[in-house]
């Protein structure tokens, strides 16, 4: 459904009488824990969930929102706005309109796997989003038990750890990871992404074994996943903590912020820039670049400052 363009005015009204609801206390609070079309379903204290409809022109709901709720005649409620986020997760999807994503999460899970083989450029535009939104990120290699011998698979831990990310290699089938993965998710509201066959619900699933999650074999003709999950659920786990599946994605173009500069988005580009000559250099071919100096001296990894170069490319208009 094409979404109406809204006039700044417009804008400005709706949210005026979105700040005006939440400061009301005529209202339920409560939690969203998933979206469906013109559906939603919101999870009240404690732990009762209704199904609601949507005001109009109140923007992308997501799971981790917190939102504001009418309760009408006839057991109808409808979400009346979203309460403040702390953060939003985006995306750009291929007709180039942002996609929320999650909102209020703590971490972000990469969720990457021996089959379908990792892509370190799509790993890093997770990296760069999750830099830019100030989320923690973590970087998860699921289906270990497929590798015969699993020290540093595709050198991610060898790239990333230095960096400060955390990498666990994890297996539901060998339990391989798993009490790690559960410690880390203790307390956080971690959203979980990566390509479609990945794991993801299977983990999920994992750590919440009685719930109906449903899991698909990946094909056998192209080791592709086969789009099984449909909508992000967001669950809360028994030790604590909650943790959101989400669908498969294709790519994650990053929702980039023109304000500031792309290589904030590389922890390791962020600190070398600093000792560049221009305090604007983009890092292209600029005279005393010292990100650039560091790439040839193998301080910054070649593939990190690629994969760079590309997402500057495909920032910049034309
Ligand atoms: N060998 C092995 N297979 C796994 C492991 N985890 C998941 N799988 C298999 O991988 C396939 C895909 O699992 P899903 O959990 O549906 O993958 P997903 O990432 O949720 O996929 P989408 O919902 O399509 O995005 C299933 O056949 C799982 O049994 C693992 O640790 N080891
Ligand atoms: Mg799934
Ligand atoms: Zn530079």
């Amino acid at each position: 459904m094409a979404k109406r363009r809204l006039s700044q005015q417009q804008k400005q009204r709706i949210e005026a009488a979105q700040s005006a609801y939440r400061k009301s206390d005529s209202h339920l609070q409560g939690l969203v824990v998933s979206h469906q079309g013109s559906r939603i379903l919101v999870e009240l204290e404690p732990r009762t969930t209704i199904d609601c409809k949507i005001k109009s022109n109140l923007g992308s709901i997501v799971c981790g929102d917190r939102v504001a709720i009418e309760a009408g005649s006839n057991n109808e409620h409808r979400v009346m706005a979203i309460l403040p986020r702390d953060n939003l997760l985006q995306r750009v999807d291929g007709f180039g309109q942002v996609r929320a994503v999650a909102a209020n999460i703590s971490q972000l899970l990469v969720c990457l796997a021996v089959t379908p083989e990792p892509n370190l450029f799509l790993l890093d535009q997770y990296l760069l989003s999750a830099e830019q939104e100030g989320i923690d990120a973590v970087i998860l290699i699921n289906k270990i038990d497929l590798l015969a011998s699993p020290d540093d698979p595709f050198g991610i831990a060898g790239i990333y750890r230095p960096l400060g990310y955390q990498v666990i290699c994890t297996s539901i089938k060998t339990d391989q990871g798993m009490s790690e993965f559960r410690q880390m998710l203790t307390g956080q509201l971690s959203v979980l992404s990566g390509v479609s066959g990945v794991g993801k619900s299977s983990l999920t699933s994992y750590l919440l074994p009685d719930e109906p999650i449903k899991i698909a074999q990946i094909s056998a003709a192209n080791d592709e996943g086969r789009h099984t999950t449909r909508t992000s659920r967001l669950y809360h786990l028994v030790g604590g903590g909650d943790l959101i599946d989400t669908p498969g994605v294709r790519g994650f173009s990053p929702f980039v912020d023109t304000a500031r500069p792309l290589a904030h988005g590389f922890r390791e580009m962020l600190e070398a820039a600093a000792s560049c000559r221009f305090h604007n250099c983009l890092h292209l071919d600029e005279p005393n670049c010292a990100v650039i100096d560091a790439v040839s001296k193998g301080g910054i990894t070649a593939s990190r400052y690629q994969n760079y170069l590309k997402m500057l490319s495909q920032a910049k208009p034309g």
